[in-house]
């Protein structure tokens, strides 16, 4: 049935009014969960937050204020002069300076200086005496390498932490500038070529938060995420244990069979296994494969049905990435994921 002009326009109204609602609503909800800002789970980010909030509330404070003053220009459009001061030039004069000028500048200039003295003084790198363990992490396009110096463990896009335990984590990159962010434990920090830059980390409690590159880094920059594990310091202690030993895989002759293929195909001059021929470090190091919860730089979860797709074909998950495709057949893929989901 043909619908009237008015219903048209009637409808195009509401679904111009659905927008301008919907879009603020969109993007409160995308900054919930355990990547958001507003629920910090160290000391820093508390305050980080506390700082966004008194921020928030002040410009809500002025914005109130400019809508309150358009809404009366409006309403009073059809009479001369201001509610009680009338036409007086000299007031109105004076009024404007003091809303214009004189109140913005109070505003600007304190939430500046604020802001800028807080945000030096919480995000400064942390004294080293002052921090219990140091981590090494290193971005590459497109994942994460960490280290724990002092140890033979490497691992990738998964750091594990003690909780309330000052850590020191010292971050450099292997080719562009990155940016390592965890928003819910410690500010961002740039990943620079040549520089080693340092953030604090800390966890109040235990869970697993989620992290990200915050500086465009070419073609995968959104997949590049990561995880960081905070676990109790007697669960993390046997934890770096296990990552520090070199790997233990099965004796099944399919992962046998796999291990064979990892060292003969292409596989062993990117990767790296601890205690095998494979030395290389151009990939992740796969030495303990097995206990990352994801792969690919937190892309897929780590299970043998998405290790296997990510072996036959890494090119379709992450189009772009620096590793190829490498032909391999339906049954070498099984064999090689027998192999790398025994690296425990
Ligand atoms: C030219 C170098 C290169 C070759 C050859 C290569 N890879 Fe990779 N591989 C990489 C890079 C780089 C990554 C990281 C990709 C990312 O996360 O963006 C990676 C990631 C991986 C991962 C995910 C690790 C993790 O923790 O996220 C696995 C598993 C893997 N490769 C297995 C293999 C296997 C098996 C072969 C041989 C069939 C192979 N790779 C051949 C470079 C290579
Ligand atoms: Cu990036």
């Amino acid at each position: 049935m043909p619908s009237s002009p008015r219903d048209r326009r009637r409808s195009r109204r509401r679904r111009g009014l659905l927008i301008i609602c919907g879009l603020p609503g969109a993007a409160a909800l995308s900054g919930c969960g355990r990547q958001s800002i507003l629920s910090g789970h160290s000391p820093q980010t508390h305050n980080i937050m506390l700082l966004w909030w008194w921020m928030l509330g002040a410009s809500v404070i002025v914005f109130l204020g400019a809508v309150g003053m358009l809404g009366l220009a409006w309403f009073r459009r059809r009479s001369a002069g201001l509610p009680i001061f009338g036409e007086r030039e000299d007031i109105n004069q004076r009024l404007v300076l003091l809303f214009g000028i004189g109140i913005p500048t109070v505003v600007l200039t304190v939430l500046f200086a604020v802001s800028n003295i807080y945000l030096i003084g919480q995000t400064a790198p942390p004294a080293v005496a002052s921090t219990s363990m140091t981590i090494d992490v290193i971005a590459h396009q497109w994942w994460w390498e960490v280290r724990y110096p002092g140890t033979q463990a490497v691992t990738a896009n998964e750091i594990h932490i003690p909780i309330t335990t000052r850590v020191n984590v010292v971050g450099t990159t292997a080719d562009v500038i990155h940016d390592l962010w965890v928003p819910q434990l410690a500010r961002k920090i740039d990943l620079v070529p040549g520089r080693k830059n340092r953030v604090l980390m800390y966890a109040s409690r235990s869970g697993t938060y989620g992290g990200q590159c915050a500086e465009f880094c070419g073609f995968q920059h959104a997949h590049m995420g990561l995880r960081v594990v905070a676990q109790s310091p007697a669960a993390f202690r046997s934890w770096l244990t296990s990552m520090a030993a070199p790997a233990t895989s099965s004796t099944g002759a399919g992962a046998q069979a796999g291990r064979q293929l990892f060292m003969s195909a292409q596989c062993a001059s990117c990767h790296q296994i601890r205690g095998t021929s494979a030395r290389a470090t151009v990939g992740p190091d796969l030495t303990h494969v097995a206990s990352r919860s994801t792969l690919a730089a937190a892309e897929i979860p780590n299970d043998p049905a998405h290790l296997a797709a990510w072996i036959s074909n890494p090119q379709a998950i992450k189009p772009g990435d620096r590793m190829p495709d490498l032909g391999l057949s339906r049954t070498q893929v099984n064999e090689i994921v027998a192999y790398l989901d025994s690296l425990h």
